[in-house]
């Protein structure tokens, strides 16, 4: 079947295919610069463990050990997703020189040691998110922002701060807004005594960070909730509940991020995303792929991926509702192919959902005619989207699907194999 039948059997269902591509075409998708790396980032001893309760798993070979590589890396990834991907920056991959006074502790940061980012974003029209780093670094003891020491605190509260700046900085320089999320693993491998201590300090950590000055419209800052990590299984600070009610009491200054990969296995973001946007005008994501726990594989096109994807469009994610992000880090395969499948098949299940007829399923619900809407929902399933979907990358100018991945072995022969 060519792209014009596969278009007009969607015309036929009442979905204009052209209109659905040039929708998605306009909306940002965070491309996370942790998957090239590791998550281990410039600012320390990139042999350092992970911490905070995330874990990378594997041993691939061809990790991009400094910002040059990382670059180039990225840019390969940008030939081989179509849409429109804005960076995604932790605070760790910070590029401290000579040339720019060398290195700074993380409460130093400052934006001169992101202007290598923004000449990057810059050249390739990306926007720009960013997020403080409050893990892998000596000054966990292990808590951050939720900590019984008040240094601690000082120091990460300190850091946030310099991140509100720099995230003003990077919004300015790029003309977009910057989507700064804050996420710390504080928490407790066993039974705490004190659940309530923790969560007053995070509150205050937080109010002390969002005090610093910032334009909300261009600096939005996020809390993001967990619900475990590996080490810290019996309590996590920044619980569900907890980052909710923030952002609930604080929605003229933060906005809350819900990571699919932080829930109870049966729990659902899909349900979560049109329950917060009855509250709140603009919520963000974290997309992953959990696999029993909090394991951060590479998304694939899958149930969830689709349903989620549903809501973002129905609930008008694309226009601005809902700032989406990538988080994921597979280290067990080429790391490229990990960061292009995962962009992929989110924009994949982005313009599958721009395809659904929305509007007349809602009303055959509204109706009550749920006989038709099961049969009308599951006929969908095999319309023709695989031609529009590869249309999609054409208009793009990114390889279609079966096209790409010799260019992935052709990269990983001439580049990453060099680096080891
Ligand atoms: C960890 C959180 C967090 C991190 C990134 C690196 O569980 O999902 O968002 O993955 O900040
Ligand atoms: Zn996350």
């Amino acid at each position: 079947m060519s792209y014009q039948e596969a278009k007009e059997r969607y015309a036929a269902l009442g979905v204009d295919t052209q209109a659905a591509m040039d929708r998605l075409r306009k909306a940002p998708l965070s491309l996370h610069c942790w998957q090239g790396d590791d998550v281990r980032g410039f600012d320390t001893d990139p042999d350092k463990p992970l911490t905070g309760g995330i874990q990378t798993t594997g041993n691939y070979p061809g990790r991009a050990r400094t910002p040059e590589e990382l670059m180039a890396d990225i840019d390969e990834v940008r030939r081989l997703v179509p849409g429109t991907p804005k960076m995604n920056l932790h605070a760790s991959y910070a590029i401290m020189n000579e040339e720019n006074g060398g290195w700074v502790d993380r409460d130093k940061l400052e934006p001169k040691h992101f202007s290598a980012w923004v000449d990057f974003c810059r050249e390739h029209r990306m926007g720009c998110d960013f997020n403080p780093t409050f893990f892998s670094h000596p000054k966990c003891d292990p808590l951050t922002l939720a900590s019984p020491n008040k240094d601690t605190r000082d120091f990460w509260i300190e850091h946030g701060r310099a991140c509100i700046r720099i995230s003003t900085y990077l919004a300015k320089e790029l003309g977009q807004p910057c989507i700064m999320n804050i996420w710390t693993g504080d928490g407790f491998k066993d039974i705490p005594a004190d659940r309530k201590g923790p969560r007053e300090r995070y509150r205050e950590s937080i109010d002390a960070i969002l005090s610093e000055e910032y334009d909300f419209t261009q600096v939005k800052p996020c809390i993001e909730s967990k619900v475990f990590g590996i080490g810290v299984e019996s309590y996590t600070v920044g619980s569900s509940e907890f980052a909710l009610s923030y952002a609930a009491f604080n929605k003229d200054r933060c906005i809350p991020l819900m990571d699919n990969g932080h829930y109870h296995p049966t729990e659902v973001v899909s349900d979560k995303i049109p329950a917060l946007l009855a509250f709140f005008p603009e919520i963000a994501l974290h997309i992953t792929r959990p696999v029993r726990w909090d394991s951060d594989h590479v998304v694939l096109f899958d149930d969830e991926t689709r349903e989620l994807c549903k809501e973002i469009v129905r609930c008008g994610g694309l226009e601005g509702r809902v700032h989406m992000a990538l988080d994921y880090f597979d280290a067990s395969i080429n790391r490229i192919s990990a960061w292009a499948t995962g962009f992929r098949n989110t924009e994949k299940a982005l313009l599958y959902a721009l395809l659904t007829p929305n509007e007349a399923l809602k009303e055959l619900q509204d109706e009550g005619r749920f006989t038709e809407l099961m049969v009308r929902q599951e006929e969908l399933k095999t319309e023709p989207f695989g031609e529009v979907w590869n249309e999609y990358c054409r208009q793009c100018g990114v390889p279609e699907d079966g096209t790409w991945f010799g260019e992935i072995e052709r990269y990983e022969k001439e580049v990453l194999s060099a680096r080891n």
